[in-house]
């Protein structure tokens, strides 16, 4: 059989995954299960093998972007699970019927989540919010739509600044903004109702893997008596944690933090080894800091997302894209 040939959508969309073009843990898996899609329909092979093999191939390209967002191995995997059939038509029109269906799905947990989510803010809140994520803004455009007036305190979130994205769009929906310096968040704690942040990815024990900054922003919200709300899809609950795997911490490049200008600055050379950057992707908070995790199943207390991954994924997972 020849080398699998990889859809050059499939390519670029990996690509940017990467270098974050497409981002945000729902989007990721939304582009994912897109990219296998076109990759099923493109095809110029006969052989029904080697589609399965071109399909873990380019499974395996996508998944191999970023480690943390969970949402992005589970696409995939409900993708390929759904691919099946005797002949190569058979086998693209159930895979890319699969990823509609993953699509449709995603777009509607998100919707349904929003609506719960929305229950827990009332008229006149303040919410401070991290990072940009869908699901977290889901519960604040329902609440809009059920007339409720809200302010958001965006935390700026570096290094890359996502709060940006997160205080457009809370502009567009007219909510006012306060766009806060990551570091002055626990200052400004007192004049917030909720905390409300996404996730990339959900563990067993209810431990939240969020944007970088999230931890220390629960455990100042605790201190100061702040309810901590994480909106995630029940996509974001992450299957190998119930046998006991840890989530990889993405750690990005020195650039996102610390140009060579800058190194300048600081006077040292690019390649001085002895000054060190660190970067990581992620922080995990442990459930202790968090109230509750709103899904489009309902609201759970963290350490009670445990039953509702078992009902979901059972007790074991296998990887489709494995040969
Ligand atoms: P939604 C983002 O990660 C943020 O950490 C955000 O909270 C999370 O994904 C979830 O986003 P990144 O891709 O799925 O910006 O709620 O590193 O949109």
């Amino acid at each position: 059989m020849t080398a699998p040939e990889i859809d050059p959508v499939v390519e670029s969309t990996a690509a940017d995954i990467a270098e974050m073009r497409i981002r945000g843990a729902a989007t990721i898996a939304d582009a994912a299960a897109e990219a296998l899609a076109t990759q099923a329909r493109r095809t110029n092979v006969t052989d029904p093998e080697a589609f399965r093999a071109e399909l873990r191939v380019a499974a395996r390209t996508l998944y191999e972007t970023r480690p943390t967002a969970v949402s992005l191995p589970n696409a995939l995997r409900y993708v390929l699970r759904g691919m099946a059939g005797e002949t190569v038509s058979q086998l693209q029109a159930t895979t890319i019927e699969q990823a509609e269906v993953f699509q449709r799905d995603l777009a509607d947990a998100q919707a349904t989540l929003g609506e719960v989510g929305a229950n827990r803010l009332r008229d006149g809140d303040v919410v401070m919010t991290h990072c940009h994520s869908t699901d977290a803004l889901a519960c604040i455009e329902a609440a809009l739509e059920a007339g409720k007036s809200l302010e958001a305190i965006v935390r700026e979130t570096r290094p890359r600044n996502q709060g940006h994205i997160t205080a457009s769009q809370l502009r567009e929906w007219g909510v006012p903004v306060t766009l806060l310096v990551d570091n002055a968040a626990r200052r400004y704690l007192d004049q917030v109702d909720h905390v409300l942040v996404g996730a990339d990815s959900i563990a067993a024990d209810g431990s939240v893997i969020n944007k970088i900054g999230t931890s220390g922003l629960a455990v100042c919200a605790r201190e100061r008596g702040v309810p901590v709300m994480v909106a995630a899809q029940t996509i974001k609950l992450h299957p190998d944690t119930m046998t006991g795997h840890t989530v990889e911490i993405e750690m990005r490049a020195e650039h996102e933090v610390v140009g060579d200008h800058e190194r300048t600055e600081i006077g040292t050379e690019p390649d001085d080894e002895d000054l060190q950057v660190e970067n990581p992707a992620f922080d995990v908070t442990p459930p202790r800091h968090v109230d509750a995790i709103v899904t489009e199943r309902g609201q759970f207390p963290p350490e009670s997302i445990v039953t509702l991954m078992r009902d979901l994924f059972g007790e074991t997972t296998g990887e489709p894209w494995e040969p």
